[in-house]
């Protein structure tokens, strides 16, 4: 029993520092309208259907291809709570979001662009990059047939609905 609470101290006491210096990936605040404000972590991202894509696009260092899994933003935004504003499709065409990264880089996006009846853009909310996690450089976003990088934000830190 004495060894079994030692330990248990000896653990208590290590968990605060592993806590205080992890990588600030540790979720991706979610508010706005018709969500339920809260941080999408990564383990509540692994409950969604995994999907990969083989993107490229053009950067200012050249052309760039890479293999991204992660999860589709929609099926997300909907399990949020962005299903309850699907009540009349032209109110929700008034919607955009805006995704922001550590550091302070800000793209917009509509919820049209998204949605399976209208745009129907396979945003994908990347978790890998060419087999290798990207929790430490931060989760990134990618969309599919954009010909230059510019919206494939990385490091996302939040995601605004408007
Ligand atoms: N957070 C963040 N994401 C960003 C940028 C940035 O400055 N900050 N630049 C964008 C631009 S303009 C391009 S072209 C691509 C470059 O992707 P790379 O870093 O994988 O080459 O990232 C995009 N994502
Ligand atoms: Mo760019």
């Amino acid at each position: 029993m004495r060894t079994v609470r030692i330990l248990l101290a000896v653990f208590a006491l290590l968990a605060v520092p592993l806590a205080a210096t992890a990588k600030d990936m540790t979720g991706i605040a979610l508010s706005g309208v018709g969500v339920e404000a809260g941080t999408l972590t990564a383990a509540d991202l692994a409950k969604f259907p995994v999907t990969e894509m083989e993107v490229s696009f053009m950067t200012k260092k050249g052309m760039e291809t890479g293999r991204y899994k992660g999860v589709l933003l929609w099926p997300v935004l909907q399990e949020k709570g962005l299903a309850k504003l699907a009540g009349d499709h032209h109110e929700d065409l008034a919607h955009t979001f805006l995704v922001t990264a550590s550091d302070g880089y800000r793209i917009a996006f509509s919820v049209g662009e998204i949605a399976p009846d209208f745009g129907n853009r396979a945003i994908l909310l990347a978790t890998e990059r060419d087999g290798k996690s990207l929790q430490d450089e931060g989760f990134r976003l990618v969309v599919p047939n954009d010909a230059r990088g510019a919206r494939s934000v990385k490091g996302v830190v939040s995601i605004e609905i408007k």
